[in-house]
């Protein structure tokens, strides 16, 4: 196999490339990777030594990739499909460089230390930085509303990187701050990702590894048990 990414299937940042590459279906080898086995972190630090997933692998061309959006820019270029997810149109392509942005950088990472902050030792928490992350969500909430008003997908009417970003950016930020009936347009787009064949997909992937979420006490009953496409 040409392609391998290494990747952990409960990962929110793994989701965003695996949903690239369902997207396309580009075919590629799943290296999954166990971050809190000690011997396998260390092992894995020789992959890309700042110990982040994913990381996608190109024995072809013999190329280690780093870095979601990075990624997808690199299959765009070398392994396109039939969804092309950086669009051709210059002002357009900005737009989703700039919302793949947004989703990582004010839902996905305010996301991550709200859920890291709960998995800490009682006298490790950080109630400061925890507040200012579910600020930080209820404004991004805020600009997302917005933005859905009038849009299918993130920047239009293309499911583009972007959209990659947001799904499962969505997916966890929506369970550890849910994102209220004052959010429609921001919850109608939700479910109109979590109904793309890609995203159910990957949450089948996910769904036998939620048991180690820390917040699986407040994860819907849908997602919890397989299939997410019921309502309640
Ligand atoms: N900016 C990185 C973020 C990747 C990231 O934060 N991945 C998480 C998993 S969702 C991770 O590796 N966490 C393990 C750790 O921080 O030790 C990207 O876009 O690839």
């Amino acid at each position: 196999m040409t392609l391998a990414l290494y990747l952990h299937p409960l990962a929110s940042f793994c989701h965003k490339v695996l949903l690239a590459l369902y997207e396309n279906n580009t075919p590629f080898e799943a290296r999954i990777v166990d971050l809190m086995n000690s011997e396998e972190h260390a092992r894995y630090l020789n992959v890309w030594q700042v110990g982040k997933i994913p990381v996608l692998r190109d024995e072809t061309k013999n190329r280690t990739v780093p870095e979601t959006s990075i990624i997808i820019e690199y299959l765009d270029q070398n392994y396109p499909g039939p969804v092309p997810l950086l669009p051709r149109d210059e002002p357009a392509r900005l737009e989703a460089r700039l919302w793949d942005r947004f989703y990582d950088l004010y839902v996905q990472v305010p996301l991550q230390k709200i859920v890291v902050d709960r998995l800490r030792p009682d006298n490790g928490h950080d109630p400061i930085g925890v507040a200012e992350a579910r600020a930080t969500l209820k404004t991004a909430y805020s600009m997302i509303e917005n933005q859905m008003a009038t849009r299918t997908w993130a920047i239009g009417s293309d499911f583009t990187m972007a959209d990659c970003a947001a799904a499962p950016a969505l997916f966890y930020a929506g369970i550890v701050e849910p994102f209220g009936n004052d959010h429609p347009h921001t919850t109608a787009y939700f479910e109109r990702l979590i109904a793309r064949p890609s995203m159910q997909r990957v949450l089948a992937e996910a769904q036998p590894y939620f048991s180690m979420f820390p917040y699986q006490d407040a994860m819907p009953a849908r997602f919890r048990n397989a299939g997410a496409t019921s309502n309640s």
